[in-house]
Order: structure tokens, then sequence, then C-alpha cells
């Protein structure tokens, strides 16, 4: 019986507490809401696997409040008392890897091992968050006044309005549902339309962990659209804090709601990575990390590599052996060990795919492999080389698919200055083993964007590191590193132990 058959499947979503028809609504308990039913296809098929009824205007209402009413109680729990609830969770996603990640495989049509490589990286931000529950340190400073002491603190901020994309369907919320847990903080999740069951699944695994611990609800889910989630959840002064993750054009639209009532956002938005291949690299290595980042999870995470810049003096060897390689790359069903690439998530990223090629070739591009839509059930395309002209405007857009646009180039600062002529910047990299080279790529003058790799392609980041880009990429950072410092209110401190009250700088103000 293989992993992908009718009846293991039916009993992975057992065990995952998955039924026919779920609720998308989760206030502490589940409750029916008012919204209508979708049914989640498998995106390697276009079938269905189960439904999720949504929520309606009311039940977001009831969800909010109710993530509200636990910050009350959850911010006095001490920090470390948080973290063995998180703790909890990270074993209770041990016990679930298997079949959370065939969800992933299933719902979003990851490859099995990116599947099961996304609940690792819940696995690892419970592990961190644990550690960080006993680390959430303040500075003291030295006072410029006599028996004077200061110190700064951080104390939970409130609520946390979480909103993932489809492409990290449970990653994405572990990054900031398991910081702001520690950190004193409860969430609502407003998952992506395309994966509800991946969070109706890890809801309830935090459930059972909240309920054996008789922790107030903190962990809460509203599945709906962005009328009925989304716009209420922004608007809302119950939540000084918007953790956002996806289009450019969903995060200008959020950032301006919670920037008008003066909250504040972590926005995770587009990404149009580049890796450069300097002369004299290790082109087998960077060969390798180009096909993982471009072609990896169908070119669909917002670090994929959508632009190559060769140095000439390798770029017909390098194209070369893309070419090669690209034609090798095994489509098909994700679930399958040896697929290497799975399909697009819907019809609508097919047709996405499909016109940003024909633009292409209308601005200059040749097509050098791929390029076509395949025959067959199921959202699969060909992983496509496009040979593109320095500032083409579609090399300027995020187009989610695999598509990977080559450039050549003479001189690093020519090359450096074309990776940062794209509006985004989250994810980039260079292949050489010249150390001034990769060290002016790091430099104040090289890439402009929040991660900058030297041979390491652009995806596949650790969680210790921040995460998150510059420019329309949003600017936010989330996992590891000090993000844990946005889920917080630093409080300054000054205590005047003394008998005598002197004003800093200096001042007199004696009656
Ligand atoms: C995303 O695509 O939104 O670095 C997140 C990576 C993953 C996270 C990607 N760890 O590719």
């Amino acid at each position: 019986m293989t992993v992908t058959s009718p009846s293991s499947i039916s009993s992975a979503l057992a065990r995952l507490g998955l039924a026919e028809e779920n609720s998308g609504a989760f206030a502490g308990a589940w409750f029916e809401p008012s919204g209508k039913v979708v049914h989640s296809l498998n995106p390697a098929t276009g079938e269905p696997i189960a439904a999720v009824h949504e929520v309606g205007r009311e039940d977001y209402e009831r969800v909010a409040q109710a993530t509200a009413e636990a910050f009350d109680a959850w911010k006095r729990w001490p920090a470390p008392r948080r973290g063995e609830v998180v703790r909890q969770l990270g074993e209770g996603l041990r016990r679930h890897k298997e079949d959370l990640g065939l969800l992933v495989t299933l719902e979003v049509g990851k490859i099995r091992s990116e599947g099961l490589g996304e609940v690792q990286e819940m696995i690892d931000m419970a592990d961190f968050a644990v550690g960080l529950s006993r680390q959430l340190y303040g500075l003291s400073m030295h006072s410029e006044r006599p028996l004077h002491r200061m110190y700064e603190q951080w104390h939970p901020l409130g609520p946390v309005g979480v909103i993932t994309a489809f492409n990290f369907p449970v990653a994405v919320w572990a990054w900031n549902a398991m910081i702001a847990a520690v950190c004193g903080d409860p969430t609502l999740w407003k998952p992506s339309e395309q994966a509800p069951l991946c969070a109706v699944a890890v809801t309830k695994i935090a459930e059972q962990v909240l309920r054996a611990n008789d922790a107030p609800p903190i962990f809460n889910l509203a599945i709906g659209d962005r009328h009925t989630v989304g716009a209420p959840l922004s608007a809302d002064r119950r939540f000084p804090l918007i953790s956002a993750t996806g289009s450019t054009t969903m995060g200008r639209s959020i950032g301006k709601v919670v920037a008008d009532r003066l909250g504040r956002t972590i926005l995770e938005l587009g990404g149009n990575n580049g890796i450069l291949v300097t002369e004299g690299a290790d082109l087998d290595l960077a060969l390798r990390a180009v096909l993982f980042a471009a072609v990896g999870t169908a070119g669909q995470r917002c670090t994929s590599t959508r632009r190559l810049l060769l140095h000439r003096s390798i770029a017909s060897d390098m194209k070369q052996r893309l070419v090669k390689a690209y034609s090798s790359i095994r489509i098909g069903d994700p679930a399958e060990p040896s697929t290497l690439m799975g399909p697009l998530i819907h019809a609508r990223a097919v047709e996405d795919y499909r016109k940003a090629l024909e633009v292409a070739r209308q601005q200059g591009g040749r097509i050098l492999y791929g390029g076509n839509v395949l025959d067959r059930p199921g959202f699969f395309v060909e992983p496509t080389l496009v040979e593109a002209v320095p500032h083409m405007p579609i090399t300027c857009e995020e187009t989610f698919a695999p598509i990977l646009y080559v450039f050549e180039y003479e001189t690093l600062d020519e090359a450096i200055a074309l990776h940062n002529s794209v509006p985004q910047g989250l994810s980039s990299a260079i292949f050489t083993l010249d150390m001034r080279a990769a060290e002016r790529f790091l430099s104040v003058d090289g890439s402009d964007c929040g991660i900058a790799n030297v041979n390491i392609g652009t995806s596949g980041a650790e969680i210790g590191g921040a995460f998150g880009g510059e420019k329309e990429t949003g600017g936010g950072r989330e996992a590891g590193s000090d993000s844990w410092k946005a889920y917080m209110r630093r409080q300054t401190c000054t205590i005047n132990y003394g008998t005598d009250l002197p004003l800093a700088q200096g001042v007199h103000f004696d009656v």
C-alpha cells in the first residue's frame, strides 16, 4: 500500500482529526460557522480532499473576542511556563509529522520531502521558542543621574493577527504563533483559503495541548476570505500587531489599514530573488543550488530564485548544464518519493505562468527550455529557462511559477546594479570562490536584500535567522534572531532610590 492509496490517505486524515466536512472556526472550541462550504482540492489531481465550513462576519467577531479575552489571562503566565506549552506543541507536531507532512503534500502539492521539511520547520520553531521563553532579555543602562537606575523590560503586546499564504501553509503560522505565544500574545490565524485543511489539522494539535495545560485559547482560527476575516482583522484595534505573508498587493492594502489605526505590521511580501555566478565559481555547486531554488516547490516560494546573473566567461557552459538538468527534472505526483517537481496550486497560477511567458517573449526573452503546460489532470507546467535582456519589465515582477530569467554580465558592479534594480528585496546569493567578490556582495554596496548568501541558493533559510526583506517585500522580520521584539512592547524604566530629584540634561527647576 503506497502512502497515497485512498485508504492510507483517509487514515492519515483521520489521525489528524479531519472529517469529510470540518469547521473552519476555533475560538477555544470548534463551532459551526455561517459562511460558505469550500472543498479543498488536491492540485495534483484537481480532486477534492475534504471540505471546510468558512466563517461569516459575525463568526469573526466571536473568534476575535475570544482571542482578546485570552490575552488577559495568558499575559500573566510566566514566560517559561508559556514556553512549556510550546514545548508540548512541538512534541505534538513530532508525533504527527508524517501525517501532517502528507497533508501539506496533498493540499498544496509540495513534494514529500518538502512537506515533511515544512513540519520540521515548525518543530524547529517550537524548540527555538522554548529556549527564547527564558531569554526575553532587556538591557540595563547607566543613568546619568546619581542614585538612579535605568533598565528596559519587555511586556506582552496583545493579540496578534496572523495571515498566511498557501505556499507555507503551516510553517509560517509556527514562525508567528510560537514566538507570539512565548511572548504572551494569543493569535488569530487567517490561513490561505487554498490550504484550509492544514490549518484545521494544526489547530487540532494545538487544541489538545491547550486543554492538557488548562491554558486560555491562544491559538485561534478563522478560515474565510478577505471580506469575512482579512478586512475586519486588519481594522481591529484589539490587534496591535498584524503579521501578513502574501503578495505585495495584499500587503499594501493591509499595511494602509493597520497604519491608519497606528498599529504595527510584520509584512513578508513578494520576492524576486537573484543568484550571481562569477568567473571561477564552483559551477557544480551553483547548478545544484539553482535547481533547488528555481525548480523546488515548483517556483512557489517567496525565496524562489527567479533571476540568474551569469558572468560572460561561464554563461554558455552554465546555460548548457542548466538545460540538461532541467530536462531531467521528474515532474509528477508530489507524494511519489522520486518526484522533484509537483503541480502549481491552481488553474489561475497556470494562467499566470502562461501569460508571463507570453509577455517575456514580447519583451525580447527567448525560451531556452520548457514553457509548456502539461496535458494531464492537475496543474502541472514545465520548469522554464528564459534568456532575458536587462530591464525587461516582466523580470521585475514576481510570478509564482518555475520561470528563471537568465542574464549575462561583464563586471561585478554591473551585476550588482542589475540585481538590485527590481522593486523587491527578499533573498539573494552569489556563487564565487573569490573572497573579494563575496565580501563586496555582502557589503553596503552589495545586495540590497534582507537575506544574502554565499555559495548557497536563495531559498531554504534556517529558522535561526531573522526572515524577511526590504523594499516591496515589506520590511518585516519573523522567526529567529531578535524578531521576537516585534511581538512585545518595550518599557524603559527609571528608578530614583535617592532623596533628591536631579533632572536629566542638567535642567534646573527649583522653586
Ligand atoms: C515563503 O516562501 O514564504 O527560506 C517562506 C525558505 C523557507 C521559507 C519560505 N524557509 O525558503
